[in-house]
């Protein structure tokens, strides 16, 4: 029989190439694969929770998913802190950062930025949502309280990222700046296994997925890039397909195993764009650049970015590089 790789057994085996290897790492990355599983197990439970809760549709739907995001944030800080590898945590569901302020927190090296539950209004009509999380080593001395500026460093900075996308099967996808690698759960073993080791994506794709009701609000280098997706010319393989899901995570699951474009610009409703640079672009940058492809805001490269706020938004171009290329000519061509 063949022999599978579990996350575990692969964590353990790379471990070696993580710089200043302890072993802290390898612990968290543990933790919230742990963490993962247990939200795994109530998303696969919240269709059951919606029919139970079928007599008073609108108010129970709108109070059990926001539950889900609540839980989903109370069982990833809850299962970190149990742990001694982080100093701290920040989250899409708070504020402010938390300060792990014992004294096995307090001289833990690294700290975790998450959103939790990301595309939680899909779940609702059972469409697939995710989980995403960003590690950085902090920048102040183990041992003091961790600080804002532990959270506020720029992406190339990260150590570690990944998401989970709880799908038709659910999987952890990762990096730790050697390479990307995905792992399927298996609910009756309940364990991940190693089924998509060195992901890359293709230099050029075909699907592009961007939310299209917003067009009138989007900058006139956007509006023209859709439009040169959607014209026919075969020698360059158009038109493209269009694939939106509106989960951040599937999106770009789907475009990274099939190559293509994820573009959230900024418009006239949202001056800075809707996602989130620390938690939501930062890891999938790292991650898509570990697979061959590139992430930016239309203009920078999204790792290179300085934050200055912990939930501060920004355009994303994400994908495949050459698409990712074509988009930002049209930015600079069309402003
Ligand atoms: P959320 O963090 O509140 O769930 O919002 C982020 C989600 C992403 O998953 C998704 O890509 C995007 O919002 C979809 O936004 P829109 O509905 O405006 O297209
Ligand atoms: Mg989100």
């Amino acid at each position: 029989m063949e022999r599978h790789i579990t996350l575990g057994e692969f964590i353990i085996q790379n471990q070696k190439d993580f710089p200043y290897a302890k072993g802290e790492l390898s612990a968290l990355l543990s933790s919230i694969r742990l963490a993962g599983k247990m939200v795994n197990q109530e998303i696969n439970k919240a269709g059951l929770a919606n029919i139970i809760g079928a007599a008073g549709v609108e108010n129970v739907q709108g109070e059990a998913q926001q539950k889900l995001d609540v839980l989903a944030n109370d069982m990833f800080i809850s299962t970190l802190r149990k742990r001694g590898e982080i100093c701290g945590l920040a989250s899409e569901e708070m504020e402010e950062h938390i300060v792990f302020n014992d004294e096995i927190h307090s001289n833990a090296r690294y700290v975790v930025l998450i959103d939790p539950l990301d595309g939680s209004s899909n779940i609702d009509v059972n469409v697939s949502v995710g989980t995403i999380f960003s590690i950085f080593r902090r920048v102040s001395e183990p041992g003091t309280p961790v600080t804002l500026e532990d959270f506020l460093q720029p992406g190339h900075k990260q150590v570690a990222a990944g998401y989970l996308v709880y799908g038709t099967s659910t999987m952890l996808v990762y990096t730790t700046g050697n390479g990307v690698h995905g792992f399927t759960y298996d609910p009756g073993i309940g364990s991940f296994f190693l089924s998509h080791p060195n992901m890359r994506v293709k230099e050029n794709g075909k699907i592009y997925s961007i939310n299209e009701g917003n067009y009138v609000h989007m900058p006139e280098g956007v509006k023209k890039y859709i439009k040169w997706c959607q014209e026919l010319d075969p020698a360059t393989n158009r038109p493209l397909t269009s694939r939106y899901i509106g989960s951040l995570v599937a999106d770009f699951h789907r475009n990274l195993l099939k190559g293509g474009i994820y573009i959230y610009p900024k418009g006239t409703k949202a001056p800075k764009g809707k996602l989130r640079l620390l938690y939501e672009c930062n890891p999938m940058a790292f991650l898509i650049e570990q697979a061959g492809g590139k992430a930016s805001d239309g203009h920078t490269r999204i790792m290179d970015i300085l934050p200055t706020e912990l939930h501060e938004r920004v355009p994303f171009f994400c994908g495949s590089s050459e698409m990712v290329d074509q988009a930002e000519a049209f930015l600079r061509e069309y402003q």
